[in-house]
């Protein structure tokens, strides 16, 4: 099977996969899985990585993210880009700005897509766990380098 990963790694330099990377790797299938019906569809895994992602950058848990918290997460972070997400242009991305964000790259539909294997719209138990184990497998250095491969393995 082939995904589209050239463009997926384009959303690279954003930094949200490698904060999506972490979200899925390092939290139990029940949290992904609201309501325990043994599935999570694509509204869940939307809420839970959205949550997620502002949950790790919002170091002060003030419910804003001010430029220096995620370039504590992600050095590489450009002032640009945090421009481009902070809409009302008040200096902080309130959480509202963080979910848009994520509504306009398209980042969560492209990692959606990569674990959802039988394409049905939503994550299996174990599809889930497959997409762990392939990055628990990968030994790249970085967060970003391991969801490269284990990308790659899916191919
Ligand atoms: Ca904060
Ligand atoms: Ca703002
Ligand atoms: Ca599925």
């Amino acid at each position: 099977m082939k995904l589209p990963f050239a463009h997926t790694c384009a959303l690279l330099a954003c930094g949200s996969f490698l904060l999506l990377t972490q979200c899925a790797t390092e939290d139990t299938y029940s949290r992904l899985d609201a309501n325990a019906d043994g599935k999570s569809t694509r509204k869940e895994f939307d809420a839970y990585m959205k949550q997620g992602f502002f949950h790790r950058i919002d170091i002060d848990n003030d419910r804003l993210i001010t430029f220096s918290e995620w370039q504590a997460f992600n050095p590489k972070v450009t002032q640009s880009q945090f421009l481009n997400a902070d809409l009302n242009r008040d200096g902080y991305i309130s959480r509202a700005e963080s979910d848009k964000r994520f509504d306009r790259d398209g980042s969560l539909t492209k990692l959606f897509n990569v674990i959802d294997v039988d394409k049905n719209g939503t994550l299996s138990n174990e599809e889930a766990a497959a997409f762990r184990s392939a990055l628990n497998l990968t030994n790249a250095a970085t967060p970003i380098e391991r969801l490269m491969k284990a990308a790659q393995s899916y191919e």
